[in-house]
């Protein structure tokens, strides 16, 4: 087989047609107002709370400001956080850059979210936040989760920036816990180019995040908060406003691309999948595939080399663990996650996106199966 030219890389942003980007930036021109919540964000505010089907949400500039203003918004002075380390470092970064503790837990074998099994074990007096992630789109058990945060009165916050348009029985996940935060990067399933939100259930707690991105104003002469500025821009909103409208087709597109991986790759000894609970809408944001070496003879490290001979780019997402990251690791023991850890040395998340050609995947597919021993 050729190298791929052009290279295939693990994702590429679908975009709306040109022309109709060029009429709401007309329209902004014409405005002349670019930020600070002028026409088309609250088009796209109010378009997501309903798609989303979120009592209140509120945009911000990009996902991981959008989290670091929900932790805000909580009022801990300190305190730690039960989290995943199977997650992007956005995630502990947000919460150590908030002046709180991430305490690493381990994931469950399926799914790669948090196990709710081993939480109740870590937490102390000091737990302020439980902060679970719906790694790659795939929903945490939000029900044995909000049991476990029910007996110790605490607060839940998802990290739902992967888990776009998902439901789990026919509840969006922005239903769940105090809040849910959402990432709109290029990188997305939904974009806003850089953009995020943050869907919560309360009216008051929508006012702080509103506060918290916006230097902590509550009125023109009202600073109430210390916040900092994490505003969406009239020019991402724009882009969310289209993008909604095709959300549909995009998820229809990636579905057919997610089974033909599935339909090429599942039959192999040695490379799993992960399973597709009966009551979840999938958006199938990422295309993680796992390789175990004792069965299928090769290393994911070895099938990702392999891969990137053809010019075809796909990323260990998420390796490394958090708690081994080189800012993080001389205060945790990544062995005590050791499920997250195993995770971390064998996924590999290949290219993934609405406009990949079925027979790329083909290829793909066909790459990979031959590394097989
Ligand atoms: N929590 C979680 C669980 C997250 O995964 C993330 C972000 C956050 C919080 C924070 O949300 P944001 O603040 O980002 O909204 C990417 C994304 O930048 C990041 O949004 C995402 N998660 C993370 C998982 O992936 P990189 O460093 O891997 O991106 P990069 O630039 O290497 O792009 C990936 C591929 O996409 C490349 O092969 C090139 C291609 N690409 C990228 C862009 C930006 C394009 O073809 N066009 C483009 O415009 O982080």
């Amino acid at each position: 087989m050729q190298k791929k030219n052009p290279p295939i890389l693990v994702t590429r942003p679908s975009l709306p047609p040109v022309e109709e980007y060029e009429t709401l930036v007309r329209e902004i021109f014409d405005s002349r107002f670019l930020t600070n919540g002028g026409a088309q964000h609250q088009k796209l505010e109010a378009a997501l709370t309903q798609k989303l089907e979120a009592p209140y949400l509120r945009l911000f500039t990009n996902g991981h400001l959008a989290l670091e203003c929900a932790i805000a918004a909580f009022g801990f002075f300190g305190g730690e956080v039960l989290t995943t380390p199977f997650t992007f470092i956005s995630t502990a970064h947000a919460i150590e850059r908030s002046g709180l503790t991430p305490v690493f837990c381990d994931v469950e074998p399926d799914y790669y979210t948090l196990n709710p099994a081993g939480l109740e074990a870590r937490i102390t007096p000091n737990t302020r936040l439980i902060l679970p992630v719906h790694v790659y789109g795939n929903p945490c058990d939000v029900a044995a989760i909000g049991r476990v945060a029910a007996r110790h009165s605490l607060p839940v916050l998802y990290d739902a920036a992967h888990a776009f348009g998902v439901t789990i029985g026919g509840r969006g996940v922005a239903q769940f816990g105090a809040a849910a935060m959402f990432s709109f990067h290029a990188t997305k399933c939904f974009h806003t180019i850089e953009g995020g939100a943050v869907a919560c259930g309360s009216a008051e707690f929508a006012e702080l995040l509103n506060s918290y991105k916006n230097f902590g104003y509550r009125a023109d002469d009202e600073i109430r908060e210390i916040g900092g500025n994490a505003k969406m821009t009239e020019f991402q909103a724009a882009m969310g406003l289209l993008n909604l409208k095709y959300f549909e087709r995009e998820i229809e597109k990636r579905g057919k691309v997610a089974a033909r991986y599935r339909e090429n790759l599942g039959g192999i000894e040695g490379v799993s999948f992960r399973p597709v609970p009966e009551n979840v809408k999938q958006n199938y944001a990422y295309l993680p595939v796992t390789f175990d070496p004792a069965t299928f003879g090769r290393t994911r490290d070895e099938v990702a080399e392999t891969l990137r001979g053809y010019d075809i780019f796909p990323r260990k997402y998420f390796y490394p663990i958090a708690s081994a990251a080189a800012c993080y690791r001389e205060r945790y023991r990544p062995e005590d996650t050791p499920v997250a850890l195993l995770a971390s040395e064998r996924v590999l998340t290949l290219p993934m996106y609405a406009d990949l050609a079925l027979t790329d995947v083909d290829d793909i597919c066909e790459i990979v199966a031959a590394c097989k021993r």
